[in-house]
């Protein structure tokens, strides 16, 4: 990476409660809709859980001399909201409140900023029983109220928020294809929990600006996720398919901050299914981000199905495809990385260039950016070379963007630590740290070494 970027651009690796804390039940905390998920046989690879994970929650102190030891600038982790409320309302568990504050100080002390998360996927079960989890008409004003505790108690230290993470795959693999907990199969709740999880981004952001900014000065944003949509010919048809997929993957969640209303495509194809908003609530969603959170992973070709969809693969598509009539596929010329997500470094440049076109060129920051390789350590050291060659990629791409007039504030690795992935569970390793099962011991890969060279040459 001979590139030299703005020395304005904040460098980071991200992490989330649920994938790396453990302490699913220390201290008083509450069960979330992963930890019930879990239980269920069947539903995550091996039947793992994330009960230990990496046991951040009683060795945040060793992983935060890690990040120092890797030159991180910053460090974006989720709050667990049943760490903080374990009934979802009403009562603080002031253990998980000293355990935010404890890590939020030990990451001041080592010079590395705090990019917080409100939620990351961790609801709390009682919200699922009692409210119906995101389709229930309370769980906005729930979860407003829980981003004020938050607030209220770390925001004097973390100034940079972000609301909710990936909104799509929530609603897409919670509420649609149901790999993810809840675990809900149905072509419509999608959009009812889309529609959802944007009210209660937009709440939070109203108390923190209206209870909060002004004193605490911080920023608040979403974060989206999006692979890019590549046309698989140059025909009107293919073109227009890539349009709507890319519209049904992230304008359905960003065009209502940025615009005030979801794409035309979808208000036409869905119809019904798609809830509207109010005025009242159209003028609380547009601009509510200070920037564009941005999590890109892939990138697959797209092709005009509307006469005939092929259904599209269940992970890692591009949401309910034949709402889009559009087919996906990938070129066998591809790299992949051990998702079966191809390696496609201008994929990148092109999706940060269309975000600058349709959203007037924000702020972005890429708040995840990774790839899952499994390298064994040989004499405690990992020579993972494919990781780099896919952030030397990545990076190449993101600064021709740059090149290009993006507007790019920062890039946080995804990840820190190898850890729980999901429906995945420990078999796919996105980190930069290795993670040992059982001893649990770090070790930082040869990615996290040249990473800390990449920060150095570029950091203030
Ligand atoms: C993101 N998809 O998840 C999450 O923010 C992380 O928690 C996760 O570990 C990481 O990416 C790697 O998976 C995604 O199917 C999960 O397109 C699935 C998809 C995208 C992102």
């Amino acid at each position: 990476m001979n590139k030299q970027f703005p020395a304005t651009v904040v460098w980071g690796s991200a992490t989330s409660s649920y994938q790396i804390e453990g302490g699913w039940n220390a201290d008083g905390k509450g069960p979330s809709i992963w930890d019930v998920f879990c239980m269920i046989p069947g539903k995550v690879q091996d039947n793992d859980n994330g009960n230990v994970a990496c046991d951040h929650y009683h060795r945040f102190r060793e992983d935060v001399a890690l990040m120092k030891s890797l030159g991180l600038k910053a460090y974006r982790f989720s709050i667990s909201w049943p760490r903080v409320l374990p009934a979802g309302q009403g009562a603080v568990n002031q253990a998980g409140i000293d355990f935010y504050n404890a890590l939020i100080d030990a990451l001041l002390e080592a010079d590395i900023e705090p990019w917080v998360t409100l939620y990351h996927w961790d609801l709390p079960a009682a919200l699922e029983f009692e409210m119906d989890g995101w389709l229930g008409e309370e769980i906005s004003d729930a979860f407003a109220a829980y981003a004020d505790v938050c607030f209220r108690h770390f925001g004097d230290r973390v100034k940079n928020w972000i609301t909710i993470n990936e909104a799509w795959v929530v609603a897409i693999l919670g509420y649609g294809h149901g790999v993810f907990a809840p675990g809900k199969k149905s072509k419509d709740l999608p959009y009812r929990a889309g529609h959802n999880l944007i009210k209660a981004h937009a709440k939070a952001v109203d108390v923190y600006r209206k209870k909060y900014q002004p004193e605490q000065g911080g920023k608040i944003g979403i974060t989206n996720n999006c692979d890019w949509r590549e046309p698989l010919t140059d025909s009107p048809a293919d073109r227009a398919a890539a349009e709507r997929a890319l519209e049904f993957f992230l304008a359905w969640f960003a065009d209502p901050i940025y615009k005030g209303d979801y794409p035309a495509c979808m208000k036409e194809r869905l119809g019904e299914r798609l809830p509207a908003f109010t005025p009242e609530e159209q003028e609380l969603i547009r601009g509510s981000s200070d920037f564009f959170g941005l999590n890109h992973y892939t990138t697959m070709y797209a092709a005009d199905a509307t006469h005939g969809s092929d259904g599209g693969s269940v992970y890692g598509n591009g949401g309910l495809s034949e709402d889009q009539d559009v087919n996906l596929s990938i070129s066998p010329d591809w790299a992949m990385t051990d998702m079966q997500w191809a390696i496609v470094p201008w994929g990148c440049r092109k999706l940060l260039e269309w975000i600058a076109a349709r959203y007037d060129n924000p702020p972005v920051y890429i708040t995840e950016n990774g790839c899952a390789f499994d390298q064994t350590p040989i004499d405690g050291q990992v020579d993972d070379r494919d990781r780099i060659a896919f952030f030397e990629g990545y990076l190449a791409a993101v600064h021709e963007a740059i090149e290009h007039g993006v507007n790019m504030k920062g890039y946080f690795i995804w990840s820190l630590l190898d850890n729980f992935e999901w429906a995945s569970g420990y078999s796919k390793k996105f980190g930069i740290t290795h993670v040992e099962a059982g001893t649990l011991n770090r070790v930082p890969k040869a990615s996290a070494l040249w990473y800390r060279e990449v920060i150095l040459k570029n950091g203030l």
